[in-house]
């Protein structure tokens, strides 16, 4: 951004890439009208760059009995334009060249028909006074129906023409120079194209030279009030002749720089961008609202220049109601910055939660101890918990077949791999399920924070847009991550050895014994009997190995008890980095991508804005 405001200038055609990358940008996220009107401009600047550049078209715009006709003639030198007294007279434009070779493609554009080629002397409409050929070479001068017409189709073709000219004239007269129709309709909305409107008070022979300053005066202070400060104003009498040089060569230089075609397109960008930084904030619209709703210049019909198919009323029409220029132009919030990665946190938390990831980091610590058990408990009880089912594999989660074997501790391979089929955690419920779309909420709700609303939705949009798969997302998630749970320690083989040795023992002690019994029974003699002290050999034999393998199974459980805890902790961190891939790639990342196109968004229209602002 600050590479772009040290440019002072920026050109028409980054301008206009720039047009086309936000309506993109805004496609299906702001009011489609400014979308459209966008892309026209872009379609139309298009087209009009690709016909004759050598030619300017001027339209002579303005109100029924204004005088444009009169105007029209005035300044061709020509009587080509009806001047009538019913009202109105003026019912299809029609254009006066000058040197018009090659603005053929430029009139079946506009869709001018009527042509004439002025040759001051040649015709037999040519009276004097007009413009002799060479003096405005490259002049198309249109005189257009009026704009307040009660015939629809007048209001529609000057909508139509006032879209695609190259120059404005408005020709006002003293009696309706401060109607509603032509400044809130026109002037307000094309405030953005100062440099291409020329604003003509006719008849003020009609009036006292005090009246016409006074007129002057007001009408320039409505024009200040359009946003048009510093637009030519000219006083004439298409009667009297009086200004009309003024006027002649204030057109005859605009016509020969050559550069209105492109002042117009510049500020038809600059409108269109307006239009969607208005549909952008948000101002003024509820759902399925539309920006130009209010407008009734559209109603009921197609939009002006549907014509040609180019001519693109939204974008004129967009700003008409937002009084865009009575309130300055609409800025681009600056986008906000948002980390998603301190998003990721409580959203992993709460989808961790709701995909059962406790159940089974539980499980994992209590299949630990079972198996530790089995493996390691006294020998005669064991296969008591061997008859109880794994808690993990009661979840149809991540441990290999009964018969394989692991190394040692922490060896996590993936368990889950081959066709991943759900989990048997309990299903989620209502409960978990709601506090799964509130923490969706909730993150969309922190990532759009200071974003304009159309954009905050759309990012709540997206944040949802996945939600139906996020459920089946997270179980195949939990299914597949590796919880390194059915490694088995070297140790449980060892003590399990153990367990068998000093029950050997404990069993020689008894049989020992058992021995002794039946020789008394049989009242043998007493063989030698070896004590240690006391307590004779097979009593300690069979007491301590009873005793020993007691300890043994209680010390094996303090390490199983720890190692399940491990684990589980091992198997959590798991659980939660797998969590929280499903997290960005169905939450974050769609939330991520709409605040990158808000960034650019903001970025490009203020190129297209011409970046000086
Ligand atoms: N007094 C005076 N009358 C004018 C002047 N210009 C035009 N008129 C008269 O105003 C009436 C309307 O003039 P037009 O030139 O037909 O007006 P227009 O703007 O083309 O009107 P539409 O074609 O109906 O939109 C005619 O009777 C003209 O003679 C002027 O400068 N002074
Ligand atoms: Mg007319």
């Amino acid at each position: 951004m600050k590479l772009l405001r040290r440019r002072t200038t920026v050109s028409l055609d980054d301008r206009l890439d720039a047009l086309a990358e936000a309506a993109d940008l805004a496609d299906g996220r702001l009011a489609p009208v400014a979308v459209a009107g966008a892309r026209s401009v872009v379609a139309r600047a298009g087209v009009r760059r690709s016909l004759s550049v050598d030619h300017t078209a001027v339209a002579l715009a303005g109100a029924t009995g204004s005088g444009k006709s009169s105007l029209f003639n005035l300044l061709s030198g020509t009587t080509l334009a009806t001047v009538g007294v019913t009202r109105p007279t003026t019912s299809a434009a029609q254009a006066a060249l000058w040197e018009g070779t090659g603005a053929g493609p430029l009139l079946d554009w506009l869709e001018i028909s009527r042509r004439h080629e002025v040759d001051a002397g040649a015709s037999d409409d040519a009276v004097t006074g007009g413009w002799a050929s060479g003096e405005v070479p490259g002049l198309v001068l249109l005189d257009l129906p009026d704009h307040d017409s009660i015939e629809a189709a007048h209001r529609l073709e000057v909508d139509r023409l006032v879209e695609l000219v190259d120059l404005l004239v408005w020709v006002l007269d003293p009696q309706k120079y401060a109607d509603a129709a032509v400044h809130d309709r026109y002037l307000r909305p094309l405030s953005r194209h100062r440099d291409v409107t020329v604003v003509v008070l006719n008849q003020i022979d009609r009036l006292s030279p005090a009246a016409v300053e006074r007129c002057l005066a007001d009408l320039r202070r409505l024009l200040d009030e359009d946003g048009l400060a510093g637009v030519p104003l000219v006083a004439v009498s298409a009667r009297t002749g009086e200004g009309v040089d003024e006027l002649r060569s204030l057109l005859a230089s605009r016509v020969a720089n050559r550069r209105s075609w492109a002042a117009r397109l510049a500020a038809d960008v600059g409108t269109a961008s307006d239009a969607l930084a208005l549909a952008s904030s948000g101002a003024g619209l509820h759902d399925g609202e539309s920006i130009m709703a209010g407008t009734d210049l559209y109603a009921g019909g197609p939009g002006p220049g549907s014509g040609s198919g180019l001519g693109g009323g939204p974008a004129f029409g967009a700003v008409r109601d937002a009084g865009a220029s009575a309130t300055g132009p609409i800025e681009v919030a600056a986008p906000p910055e948002v980390s998603l990665d301190g998003l990721a946190g409580p959203l992993t938390g709460a989808l961790s939660e709701a995909a059962g990831v406790p159940v089974v980091v539980a499980a994992v610590a209590k299949s630990h101890r079972h198996r530790s058990v089995a493996a390691t408990g006294w020998p005669p009880t064991r296969w008591i918990r061997r008859l109880r089912p794994d808690p993990l594999r009661r979840l149809r989660l991540g441990l290999p077949a009964p018969s394989a074997t692991r190394g040692a501790a922490g060896s996590a391979t993936p368990e889950g791999a081959g066709p991943v089929g759900r989990t048997s955690i309990p299903a989620t419920s209502a409960v978990q399920r709601s506090r799964m779309d509130t923490a969706v909420r909730e993150t969309a709700g922190t990532a759009s924070e200071g974003l304009p609303e159309p954009w905050a939705a759309a990012v709540r949009q997206a944040a949802r847009a996945r939600a139906d798969e996020l459920e089946d997302g997270l179980d195949r998630a939990v299914a597949t991550t590796s919880l390194g749970a059915s490694g088995r320690p070297a140790w449980w083989r060892a003590a399990g050895l153990a367990q068998w040795l000093v029950l050997l023992v404990a069993l020689s002690g008894a049989l020992w014994l058992l021995g002794l019994i039946a020789m008394d029974y049989l009242r043998l003699p007493r063989p030698y009997m070896p004590t240690v002290g006391e307590l004779p050999w097979p009593t300690l034999l069979l007491l301590g190995g009873v005793l020993l393998g007691l300890v043994i199974a209680l010390l094996c459980r303090v390490a199983a008890w720890l190692g399940g805890r491990r684990r589980a902790r091992r198997a959590s961190r798991a659980l939660r980095a797998s969590v929280g891939q499903v997290a960005r790639e169905f939450v974050l990342d769609p939330v991520g991508e709409e605040l990158t196109r808000y960034r650019r968004f903001a970025e490009v229209i203020a190129v297209a804005r011409g970046a000086s602002r």
